[in-house]
């Protein structure tokens, strides 16, 4: 009786006025008018006594019940920028002007290790959504489209189950098929504003002017504020006018963000919200620079995390949490789903990979951060990263690619073409070199030493036993979420069939980790003893065994090819295209007169996207291009090559063209970037 009581006065009250709160905020000031709407709607007299004490008793259980409703849940606001890392004043860097931010770090709390998961937009995103490795998923490469178990649902989903109104203004980018409706408003538009009334908010906005495009334009004179003289420049990189030019306007960058984010943050105030709404500032991954943004080091994969957590929701805030503190717990993409249903009160569902860091269902500290590297736009490569507090361990699945693969959006900013340049001119030193040439299996770096991590420790006798700890570290998560990165793309989705690949991958049978995991250190960690057993393992059952073994064969550049030449050969006739590629490239590039125009004609059949997967093609077209001058004389045929298949994959449509474009460019000798053979570096 009194829940149904209680209901109709708040139906009526709710149309009279926008929201509990007001109708307290009204009720204070003029509660005979609250008695007169109440009055009307019951059909009594205005000046009946027992209606205006009636009325009054409603209004203190309307009052009571709504105040209990408003503080069940906080508001959540996410405030997100595009390419930044931790270059801002409260993270200690004195060049960057970022006060909004400094001043939300002074009265909450900073992260120092906080990493994105990934190091570009897609993958990065496609974490958090789904609170899932996106190895485990298939959905790794940038950019790409797989699906969820249909039992998976995307955060925002389990947070409007609770009762949260959920915005995000306005990037998406995930490369996963969205399960049904995940946002309540999505678009420049959505605004926790818009809320219904009553429902606590999750918004997100997205401020995208520190983006990597943002760094190669024109901005505002008003804006240009920090001076390239100054800024310093990582080891890595060339010191030059341009390299100077590009690290300052990201910083100009970083202060007009800024700005925007101090702005979301005065509105949230202006609506007296501040009290009610916990707030995280993050960046999506490191600077958008070259080899922060896209490699999985630390430099591409630490972000800013500013959490502030208002004194009425301390309860929910992490154990170390200190107004103006910093924490150094590893926390990352992969956390903030499994937190943020933590603070709905939600118990995060168990296939979530990650660790909430607050709430009711805070965890310990977990010891390790994870990352990884898949397809960057048309370029394949295959990272997988792990950092404890102090060592970054690296490894490189595909060590012969080098780091600086050309894809044609990042050699659109001046620092990429001119560190290359410089490079093919014989003028950097071996730190800068690095990024042109060919990649150790492993790599270690100390994070407290070598913030540039330009000292590779792998090698080092002292540094042995951190080195094997974390490898151990990296091949048990593989292993553990079913990392889907040891399959060729294509297999990805054609082991999959109608199946989401996180299934497929959860089955023995369909993909048989184990065996295929093996194939792939062996061929990766380039030991020559490893060499007769990849020529036998060219002919094993499962075919990601045997694109492996034709793999290893291609990484061991000439030897290998010399070695392998005849099962290489066979291998162009293999059933699988992703294995006739790899022995095609391997020969294309190292091997001997028929072979090698046998592996060219391979090639060709493959690059045909009107006759192949785009999967196929791009790996086909990859392969040509690295052969340099061998498909010289095919220019013509390669010319005719269709850029668009019958059913171009969404979220995918410019990488055919881009490669066909580098490789007609590169045979018709008018290259504006021509790759000469990169240097072996595996010391
Ligand atoms: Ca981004």
């Amino acid at each position: 009786m009194i829940n149904i009581l209680f209901h109709s006065l708040e139906l009526v009250f709710k149309n009279v006025f926008s929201s509990y709160s007001e109708i307290i905020r009204r009720f204070e000031s003029d509660s005979t008018l609250v008695c007169q709407h109440v009055e009307l709607w019951a059909g009594f007299g205005t000046d009946s006594l027992f209606m205006k004490k009636l009325c009054v008793f409603f209004l203190g259980l309307v009052i009571t019940f709504s105040v209990v409703a408003e503080q069940k849940l906080p508001n959540i606001l996410w405030i997100t920028s595009e390419d930044n890392g931790p270059e801002l004043g409260c993270y200690g860097d004195k060049y960057s002007k970022s006060p909004s931010l400094d001043a939300l770090a002074a009265k909450g709390m900073i992260y120092l290790n906080c990493w994105s998961t990934a190091p570009v937009c897609a993958p990065a995103r496609t974490t958090l959504i789904s609170g899932l490795y996106p190895p485990s998923t298939g959905s790794q490469h940038m950019r790409s489209n797989t699906k969820l178990p249909d039992r998976f649902k995307m955060y925002p989903q389990y947070l409007r189950t609770a009762g949260y109104y959920c915005t995000n203004s306005s990037k998406e980018d995930y490369n996963l098929t969205k399960p049904g409706q995940v946002w309540d408003d999505g678009g420049r538009n959505a605004h926790w504003k818009n809320r219904p009334n009553g429902k606590p908010f999750f918004a997100i906005f997205n401020h995208t002017i520190s983006h990597e495009s943002q760094i190669r334009n024109q901005i505002p004179a008003a804006n240009v504020i920090h001076d390239p003289k100054k800024v310093r420049i990582p080891a890595y990189h060339p010191d030059t006018p341009e390299v100077r030019k590009d690290w300052a306007q990201y910083y100009d960058r970083i202060t007009m963000m800024d700005a925007r984010a101090g702005a979301n943050l005065k509105e949230i105030a202006q609506a007296g919200l501040a009290e009610d709404t916990i707030v995280f500032y993050y960046g999506d991954h490191g600077s958008g620079m070259p080899r922060s943004k896209r490699w999985p080091y630390n430099s591409g994969l630490n972000v800013p995390l500013i959490l502030y957590v208002p004194e009425k929701w301390k309860h929910l805030a992490p154990v170390d949490y200190k107004v103006g503190g910093k924490s150094d717990r590893l926390v990352g993409f992969i956390d903030f789903a499994p937190t943020l249903l933590s603070i709905a009160g939600i118990k995060p569902p168990k296939h979530m990979q990650g660790y909430s860091f607050m709430g009711k269902y805070a965890s310990d500290e977990q010891p390790y951060n994870y990352g990884f590297r898949g397809r960057m736009d048309e370029r394949y490569d295959m990272v997988r990263v792990v950092r404890d507090k102090r060592y970054i361990y690296i490894r490189n699945y595909m060590p012969h690619k080098i780091y600086g693969q050309y894809i044609s959006y990042m050699f659109k900013t001046p620092t990429t073409q001119k560190w290359y340049d410089l490079y093919h001119a014989g003028k950097l030193n071996s730190a800068q070199s690095k990024f042109w040439q060919t990649k150790p299996a492993e790599e270690l770096y100390d994070l407290e030493n070598d913030r540039d991590e330009v000292n590779n420790l792998a090698g080092s006798k002292k540094h042995v036993d951190i080195l094997n700890r974390l490898r151990k570290a990296q091949q048990a998560k593989a292993i553990e979420i079913r990392d889907l990165g040891f399959l060729p793309e294509g297999q990805i989705h054609g082991r999959s069939g109608e199946d989401a690949p996180y299934q497929m991958g959860h089955n023995k049978k369909r993909y048989p980790m184990e065996q295929i995991m093996s194939a792939a250190e062996k061929a990766s960690r380039l030991k020559p003893e490893h060499t007769p057993e990849l020529i036998k393992l060219l002919k094993a059952k499962d075919s990601a065994v045997r694109y492996w073994a034709a793999m290893g064969l291609l990484m061991r550049e000439e030897e290998g090819v010399n070695k392998g030449q005849a099962a290489l050969q066979t291998a162009l006739k293999d059933k699988s295209p992703e294995v006739a590629c790899a022995a095609a490239e391997a020969l294309g590039r190292y091997g001997k007169g028929r072979a090698k125009t046998a592996a060219i004609d391979t090639l060709m059949k493959y690059a045909d996207v009107s006759k192949n997967t785009v999967f196929t093609s791009i790996l086909a077209l990859n392969g040509l291009d690295y052969t340099d001058n061998a498909a010289k004389d095919r220019l013509e045929t390669i010319n005719q090559l269709p850029s668009k298949g019958a059913v171009t994959p969404a979220r995918m449509g410019n990488y055919i063209p881009n490669l066909l474009s580098k490789i007609k460019t590169d045979l018709g000798g008018t290259a504006e970037v021509k790759p000469k053979r990169p240097r072996r570096n595996r010391k």
